[in-house]
């Protein structure tokens, strides 16, 4: 029986590939980001062959061009729990929690993703899914009629509730209930051209917070943007322009090194798009964008700690177009290791290692003596998170500058993940695991 099933993982890939043709359907300007971001690729790898992404692991080419990510944004417990269950069908396990109201933006968050190797390597779709804190919306009247609004929608279709059950009793789908589930799946995701609302609840929302008239006015959580890996962001955010495609001023993250680190992102500015509210009067809407991501070393606890001190410490000083910024950054950088052998040994960052087959183990050496000797390789583990301060970075150059922001409330982990209905997974740990078996595997 359980051999008629499809894996999560090939869920999960159909699901993001059409997706993605979604998206681009919906959004031609995706499409073009899409196409300039394999061009650039393309010109990386053909200029530097041992370019650190693909050189030391050719699978990862695969991976390279299926990776995105991409972002909703949900108003109640139910939707995040049901959530929870469509992104079990397909491998995804919620990791890590990033309070956004820090950055005056009133969700809290966390990320869909595979996390074991395997899966990561077939497709490492991830959905970045924040959840509406209505209880940082100062107003009660207002307060009270986005929670009834929201009491009256359903985000899933009923097929997909009935596909979801099923999956549940029998522990899996087979071909033609997975194709169903990806199709069902991608209404949720889909955009509405139609508010569910008035156009002056819509205005009172938006008054209150652009993000509330988001997550309130429409009949779904539309997917808000796509985001593929490129090898060169600075390249790309340089090249946006010749393409027609306006980006948000700065890169977001730490700057450009030897050996990257973590995650940069940059986007394009959300589009201004034409709504029909229930009073058949007309409106605009502003939420779906694009956006790009170069990902490189995933860094332990202090090497996390080190990261964070330092963007701190540069956001003293406001650089408001990207080349004095990547300047300043790169500056303030500097006290950050940029060698592989000084990121290990001061265990800034995670390494998977790996034994060099052609090399006989000498015995009584340590890990170092070996990653000298060229008996054992160290490569480092992907970040497959997301920053908190970089999420609040692509949230505001979204909503325009005139957003109101709201006081930051205390991030409250145990709140999001009683809506969720889990514990969210601690990203360190994964990273940590890897590392620990690659180790157990020499
Ligand atoms: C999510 C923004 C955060 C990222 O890549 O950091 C994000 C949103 O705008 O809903 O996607
Ligand atoms: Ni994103």
């Amino acid at each position: 029986m359980s051999n008629q099933f499809i894996s999560e993982d090939h869920i999960r890939d159909r699901f993001s590939k059409a997706m993605s043709g979604m998206y681009q359907k919906e959004v031609p300007q995706y499409g073009t980001l899409l196409q300039l971001v394999r061009e650039v690729n393309q010109q990386v790898m053909a200029q530097n062959p041992d370019v650190p992404e693909v050189a030391q692991r050719p699978e990862e080419l695969n991976r390279l061009s299926v990776e995105r990510h991409g972002a909703i944004r949900v108003g109640s417990a139910q939707e995040l729990a049901t959530l929870r269950q469509l992104f079990a069908v397909m491998g995804m396990s919620a990791v890590g929690y990033y309070d956004l109201s820090a950055a005056g933006v009133p969700v809290h968050s966390t990320a869909f993703r595979p996390v074991t190797e395997a899966a990561l390597q077939i497709n490492p779709f991830r959905v970045f899914t924040s959840l509406l804190r209505l209880e940082l919306i100062e107003d009660a009247a207002l307060r009270q009629q986005v929670s009834d609004i929201l009491a009256r929608r359903d985000i899933f279709t009923p097929r997909l509730r009935e596909l979801l059950n099923l999956w549940q009793q029998q522990g899996g789908l087979d071909g033609a209930q997975a194709d169903e589930f990806v199709q069902q799946a991608l209404e949720t995701f889909r955009w509405h051209h139609q508010a569910s609302v008035d156009l002056a609840t819509y205005d009172a929302l938006l008054a209150q917070h652009r993000l509330i008239a988001d997550v309130a006015c429409f009949r779904g959580p539309h997917i808000n943007h796509l985001t593929p890996r490129t090898l060169d962001i600075d390249r790309v955010q340089q090249l946006m322009p010749e393409y027609g495609i306006t980006p948000k001023e700065t890169i977001e993250g730490p700057p450009a090194r030897r050996c990257p680190i973590l995650l940069r992102q940059t986007s394009f500015k959300a589009l201004n798009e034409a709504i029909d509210f229930t009073d058949r009067k007309q409106g605009t809407h502003t939420a779906r964008f694009g956006e790009i991501e170069q990902r490189g070393v995933a860094l332990t606890r202090k090497g996390r700690e080190l990261y964070d001190r330092l963007l701190r410490e540069a956001s003293a000083e406001k650089h408001p177009d990207n080349a004095s910024h990547q300047r300043h950054l790169s500056a303030v950088f500097a006290a950050f290791p940029d060698d592989a052998d000084r990121l290990r040994q001061q265990q800034l960052a995670f390494y998977r290692y790996r034994r060099n087959p052609q090399m006989a183990a000498v015995p009584g050496e340590d890990l170092e003596q070996q990653i000298a000797r060229g008996a054992v390789t160290a490569e480092p583990i992907i970040y497959e998170d997301f920053l908190p301060v970089s999420a609040a970075g692509i949230f505001q150059s979204n909503l325009g500058n005139d957003t109101q922001r709201v006081s930051s409330g205390n991030p409250s982990q145990a709140a999001f993940e009683q809506a969720l209905g889990a514990a969210v997974i601690d990203e360190f740990t994964l990273y940590q695991q890897l590392q620990q078996d690659s180790i157990d595997r020499l």
